[in-house]
């Protein structure tokens, strides 16, 4: 490469930079269209798979997670990692799970076998264990999930990845 292209690329790089703060206007623009359709779908994703029982609305994540990643996703759409009050709460979930996959719930025993939901730190009352369960199996199972095809619960390493369910407060 001879010295008189690089100095070519040179002058043209440094225009390049030059020109970065007359561009910003119009990429600001496109930004900002953008981020509103993002927002425009993200709405209307919202409204069609927040799913409503007794004022409260659910959200079920297709893709398997950690249930330190569930919990995350969870607050990050406004709600928390489901906290299951009753038998009939619990009833209506299983009625709304994918068959293949099994679900975070938002219930775990970090200080072994109290269980606590984590949406407020209130100790399990209602339960809904699969016999045998929990086993904390391997000295190590504090995260507790549904099973897809049953209404009942088990308790798996945190690290375990599943599909997760989401409750909030409120529907839109
Ligand atoms: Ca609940
Ligand atoms: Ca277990």
């Amino acid at each position: 490469m001879g010295a008189y292209t690089v100095l070519v690329i040179l002058a043209l790089m440094i225009v390049e930079v030059c020109c970065l703060p007359c561009l910003s206007d119009k990429s600001k623009k496109i930004f900002e269209k953008t981020k509103k359709t993002l927002d425009g779908l993200e709405k209307e994703l919202e409204k069609k798979e927040w799913k409503t029982y007794k004022d409260h609305c659910y959200y079920l994540g297709g893709d398997s997670e950690t249930w330190f990643n569930a919990e995350k996703k969870c607050r990050q759409i406004g709600g928390y990692l489901v906290k299951i009050d009753d038998s009939s709460e619990n009833v209506w979930l299983k009625t709304q799970l994918s068959k293949d996959a099994h679900y975070w719930i938002g219930l775990t025993d970090l200080r072994e076998g109290q269980f606590r939901w984590s949406y407020d730190q209130e100790k399990v009352k209602f339960t809904s264990w699969n016999r045998g369960e929990p086993n904390n199996h391997g000295g190590n199972e504090d995260c507790a999930g549904h099973y897809n095809h049953l209404d009942t619960w088990f308790d798996a390493s945190c690290h375990s990845t599943y599909n997760w369910i989401c409750e909030r407060n409120f529907c839109n």
